[in-house]
């Protein structure tokens, strides 16, 4: 059938993975100063990958003051220097590409070929990207001699582990600030990876701190009075509740939040294309993407047809071992996720929207989810409001470019959204009326360094990638 898979998986002999970790603090690995630890799992089998220290208000306070003493240094070196820090670091996750590939698939259940073909080239761009501009912030449009802003507090999430922290620290670094990052909690392993790989670089001791632990932590850090910088990724509500809590600070912060891009098909669309596009768009990393095009907004003209294209695609879709580089979908990060991805199915069900999977037979362990489309979906059903964060798509029709436009921007967020036509001006016209901060175009889910990515609405504000993304950790 469809679903069965190649044997041959990716070997897992190339990571070696220790039964415990510290926190990197100072370019030490410690214990937690209350010596606490947590288990992190394959959310393929539910194996228990390796025990790791759990930050307390204590670390975060150790890691802000290692990053506050390396600063002085840190900051006052020539860009140039900088820059050799960050190009040895690119290359050094080039060089160990397979090892950390093959570690971010068992720590998140992403499959292999995802690893290896998106993040990890990915995250190898943005150091070398970043590289690039340390030694010219002066011709970065910021006027002569931006400042960097001190230390930077990051809280990252499990949906592309080792990308958030490129995202993250490359910038960061490459302006001058020092770090203190907390990966989330189901997903620390590559983090702890890239301090090893900060060590092998010789980056001076403080400048990156990597504290693995929970909210609680990720709270004492937005809270430590002498954090200058707050970048944080991860749920709308969290955001909100980051945002309320450096009010009245001189804290900076970027927030990139949730999503509910539209996907806009009109009747002109090569069909084929168009299908391949929203398969990329809601069921690459299982749909956990805060960009996902979660909202099909197709034609009614041609409803029917790309439909039944669709089906068929989603019909040869593989499922299973993430390990396996034929494997299409891998497995859900967590038990948590699994289980708001379900509810919310089950909602939209209930709404009486019409559900539909390809047939699909799932793993025994694990957290896994099969693909799903609705149709007969209206704008007042939850499915097509809220994040699901899985492997779902809610599809609507809409006859004219206006109403396609009023659909697509009936949203809190305003993160994402594609267009699908082959007529040049349509796409001008309909993009300039999105409330999106990213628009594709006959394409989906596509990334580059050079190009700044973030919100509208309740999706967050600021800006990450590019040059944009450098103002985010500099006083201009
Ligand atoms: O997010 P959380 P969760 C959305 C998605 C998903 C939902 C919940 O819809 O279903 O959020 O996911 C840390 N102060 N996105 O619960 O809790 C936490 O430890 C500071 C969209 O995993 O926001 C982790 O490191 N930090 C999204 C990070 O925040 C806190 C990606 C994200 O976890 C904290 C992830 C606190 N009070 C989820 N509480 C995207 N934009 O891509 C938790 N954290």
């Amino acid at each position: 059938s469809a679903f069965e898979y190649a044997p041959a998986p990716e070997s897992r002999a190339v990571v070696d993975i220790a039964p415990s970790y510290g926190l990197f603090i100072d370019g030490e690995f410690t214990e937690a100063a209350d010596g606490k630890v947590f288990k992190t799992v394959s959310p393929s089998t539910e194996e228990v990958l390796s025990e790791v220290a759990r930050a307390g208000a204590e670390d975060v306070d150790r890691g802000v003051k290692a990053a506050r003493r390396a600063f002085e240094k840190w900051s006052a070196l020539p860009g140039s220097e900088r820059a050799k820090y960050l190009f040895r670091i690119a290359r050094i996750i080039q060089e160990r590409s397979r090892e950390l590939a093959v570690l971010e698939t068992l720590d998140n259940g992403k499959p292999i070929k995802e690893t290896r073909d998106a993040d990890l080239p990915l995250v190898a761009a943005h150091f070398f990207y970043y590289a690039g501009w340390a030694d010219k912030l002066d011709h970065a449009g910021f006027g002569a001699n931006p400042r960097p802003l001190g230390v930077a507090g990051q809280v990252i999430p499990w949906n592309f582990p080792l990308l958030m922290l490129a995202w993250k620290i490359a910038p960061a670094l490459a302006t001058g600030n020092t770090v203190v990052l907390k990966p989330a909690e189901t997903t620390p392993l590559s983090a702890l990876f890239f301090a090893d790989i900060c060590r092998q670089a010789g980056l001076p001791k403080g400048v990156v701190n990597i504290l693995p632990g929970y909210g609680d932590a990720g709270a004492a850090l937005v809270e430590h009075p002498d954090v200058n910088k707050v970048a944080f990724t991860g749920s709308t509500a969290v955001g909100k509740a980051i945002a309320r809590q450096v009010a009245g600070t001189d804290k900076k912060v970027t927030l990139e939040l949730g999503g509910k891009g539209a996907n806009i098909v009109f009747d002109d669309a090569p069909i084929d294309q168009a299908v391949e596009g929203i398969v990329t768009g809601i069921f690459f990393n299982q749909g956990q993407v805060c960009c996902a095009g979660s909202r099909l907004l197709v034609q009614e003209s041609i409803q029917d047809e790309l439909l039944d294209a669709l089906k068929r695609r989603l019909s040869t879709l593989r499922l299973g071992d993430p390990l396996d580089k034929n494997t299409d979908i891998g497995a859900i990060n967590s038990a948590e996720q699994l289980a708001r991805i379900t509810s919310l199915v089950e909602q939209g069900a209930a709404e009486g929207a019409e559900r539909w999977s390809p047939a699909c037979e799932l793993p025994s362990s694990g957290y896994w989810f099969a693909p799903t489309l609705f149709t007969n979906v209206t704008q007042a059903h939850t499915i097509a409001r809220d994040e699901i964060f899985g492997p779902v798509l809610s599809v609507l029709t809409f006859r004219t470019p206006d109403e396609a436009v009023a659909k697509a921007n009936n949203s809190q967020y305003g993160l994402s959204a594609g267009i699908w036509t082959e007529k040049g001006s349509r796409i001008l016209a309909v993009a300039g009326k999105l409330r999106a901060g990213v628009i594709w175009s006959n394409t989906f889910n596509k990334f580059d360094p050079t190009s700044p990515f973030g919100g509208y609405k309740e999706s967050g504000f600021g800006r990450e990638g590019g040059r944009h993304g450098l103002e985010a950790y500099l006083d201009v």
